[in-house]
């Protein structure tokens, strides 16, 4: 009795709240997803994972073979990363219409994220929790009709100038894929 009165009471939380704690068994888990990111020749250049939590959707990176320096990171719109040039990714993920740049006054797009820093021996590691976009369907959705994707740029984004923060090429790319 006291068991099912507990089943009721959480069924009814779960259902007017956002997110619970994960407890195993008992909540379902955060969404999260995957990427594993590929040069224009298709080499496997890095992966990351996105986790769903109370304050937007975590963002995990890890890049690997790239010439040392300051390298553009961002969500783009589309889940396609045709090589070599990764057009078909489409513009920065942006639901919200406004400019390119986290220090654009009237920025940042929802997939604009911190430029990621390539060490001497060609490894890169970002870490990032992005409020504006979501792993749960809504307007900020990033699996919704057209996915999304994760570029990465052959140099630094400038965090102001619209489109794209001058940051050149796009060198590698990888689509965003729901992994639970
Ligand atoms: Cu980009
Ligand atoms: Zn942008």
């Amino acid at each position: 009795m006291r068991h099912a009165a507990w089943i009721v009471a959480l069924t009814v939380v779960f259902m007017t709240s956002c997110r619970l704690p994960y407890v195993p068994g008992v909540t379902s888990p955060p969404p999260s997803a995957g990427v594993t990111l590929k040069d224009a020749d298709g080499r496997v250049v890095g992966g990351g994972v996105l986790l769903q939590d109370s304050d937007g959707v975590r963002v995990l990176l890890d890049i690997k073979g790239f010439k040392p320096g300051v390298k553009a990171v961002h969500i783009h719109s589309v889940a396609r990363c045709d090589p070599p040039a990764f057009e078909s990714a489409g513009p920065h993920f942006n639901p919200g219409n406004t400019q390119h740049g986290l220090e654009n006054p009237k920025g940042p797009h929802a997939g604009d994220l911190p430029n990621i820093e390539v060490d001497a021996t060609g490894l890169g590691h970002l870490e990032f929790t992005n409020s504006r976009v979501s792993l749960e369907s809504g307007p900020t959705y990033l699996l919704g009709p057209n996915g999304s994707s994760i570029v990465v740029h052959e140099s630094a984004d400038d965090m102001r100038t619209d489109p794209a923060g001058n940051s050149g090429a796009r060198v590698a790319c990888g689509v965003i894929v729901r992994a639970g």
